[in-house]
């Protein structure tokens, strides 16, 4: 019997490579999609099958993670055997402006789904993994981060995944549901979202490399993160899930670099010389070919509270999962490079 798979966030970057890894594993996969005004599947539009073939084991459901009602509904009537939460309302900053709702999806939205599942136990176990993120980190002290350090929240996107984080946990060990946590580090790839720093970086020298767009802003260039592949990362996901009993996983790489640092990676790709000047919001690279200013920092950038330096210690993801990052940043950059210069050939 096909095992089935429920995403909800499949949409989303890591929704869109796990169903695809899913799906190579034979899995019927089933995907909720919120309804918006213009299309939101573009990248899964690859995988899209009509419904109605026979053959068809890629499958798509309304729902919202604000709706009691769909979730239950859906969760009741396809009964998987696995569910994946990775939806939220994921961009930090945009946390701060509307706090509210991201409290909603990204901490509530994860206790509707348990509490579907502990109602729904007695028909099915179901297992679940909940998207936990670094941010949970914040300000921590420590140099490096695992399973046991103590999280020091700075937004309230890294307060939501904290209440979802303890929800889980706590449906697990009162009701004895199967329910994981992945603590999951920064992790990229060609389909990350327009707004996250990695992706806007590449997107825009890019397109300065072929004058295209004359100048990128950004907000804090000092800011350390530990950087991997959305593919990678999400093989950890499921592994999360097969493992014998429910427990806890920070996935990460164990290297953290700059902003300003991934920034010149990127020039040195794309064979761009330049040189920093200035200092703080007024910092700049000026490409030294032209003597033009390409890159500039802007307070709109920058956050009410920042999270300074992450860096993640996977060892127990390796021990006891058997996992590891295998795409080395780099080879992510050349990635994300060459997939901004096709689509602006296309
Ligand atoms: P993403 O690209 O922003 O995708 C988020 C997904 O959630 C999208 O499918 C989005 O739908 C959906 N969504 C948002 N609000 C929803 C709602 N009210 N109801 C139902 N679905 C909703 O995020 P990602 O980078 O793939 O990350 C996946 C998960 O891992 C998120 O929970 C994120 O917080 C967490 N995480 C990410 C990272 C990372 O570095 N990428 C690290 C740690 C944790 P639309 O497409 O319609 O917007
Ligand atoms: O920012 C700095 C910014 O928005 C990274 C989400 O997937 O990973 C992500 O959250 C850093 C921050 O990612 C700009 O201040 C500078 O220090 O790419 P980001 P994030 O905030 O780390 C975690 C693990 C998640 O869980 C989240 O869901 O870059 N930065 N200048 C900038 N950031 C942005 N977005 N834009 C700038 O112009």
């Amino acid at each position: 019997m096909k095992k089935i798979a429920l995403i909800f966030g499949v949409t989303g970057q890591d929704g869109s490579y796990l169903a695809k890894f899913l799906l190579k594993k034979k899995y019927i996969v089933h995907g909720v999609r919120r309804r918006s005004s213009s299309f939101n599947t573009k990248r899964i539009d690859d995988i899209y099958v009509d419904p109605t073939n026979k053959n068809a084991n890629f499958f798509l459901h309304y729902g919202d993670l604000t709706d009691s009602l769909s979730i239950f509904k859906l969760i009741e009537k396809i009964l998987p055997d696995e569910i994946y939460n990775l939806a939220a309302q994921s961009h930090v900053h945009v946390s701060f402006e509307v706090p509210e709702y991201t409290s909603n999806v990204t901490a509530l939205g994860t206790l509707r789904i348990l509490d579907t599942l502990k109602t729904l136990q007695k028909k099915k176990k179901i297992k679940f993994y909940q998207a936990g993120s670094s941010e949970m980190f914040g300000k921590t002290k420590n140099k490096i981060q695992n399973e046991k350090t103590i999280f020091y929240p700075a937004s309230p996107y890294a307060i939501s995944k904290i209440f979802s984080h303890w929800i889980t946990k706590n449906y697990r060990e009162s009701y004895n549901l199967f329910a994981s946590n992945g603590i999951l580090f920064n992790h990229e790839s060609p389909l990350r979202g327009e707004t996250f720093v990695t992706k806007k970086i590449v997107t825009a020298l890019v397109k300065i490399s072929l004058k295209k767009q004359k100048k990128l802003y950004l907000g804090n260039l000092y800011s350390k993160r530990d950087w991997g592949h959305a593919n990678d990362y999400v093989k950890a996901i499921w592994k999360i899930l097969q493992h014998k009993k429910p427990d806890d996983f920070v996935i990460a790489t164990g290297r953290n670099i700059t902003i300003k640092e991934f920034v010149n990676r990127v020039c040195k790709k794309l064979n761009m010389k330049i040189f920093w000047t200035g200092k703080g919001v007024n910092e700049r690279a000026i490409l030294k070919n032209t003597n033009k200013i390409i890159i500039e920092c802007n307070k709109k950038y920058f956050r009410p509270s920042e999270v300074p330096s992450l860096k993640g210690d996977y060892s127990k993801a390796k021990k006891i999962l058997k996992w590891k990052p295998l795409i080395s940043l780099n080879e992510l950059i050349t990635e994300m490079v060459e997939y901004e210069k096709q689509q602006i050939n296309q």
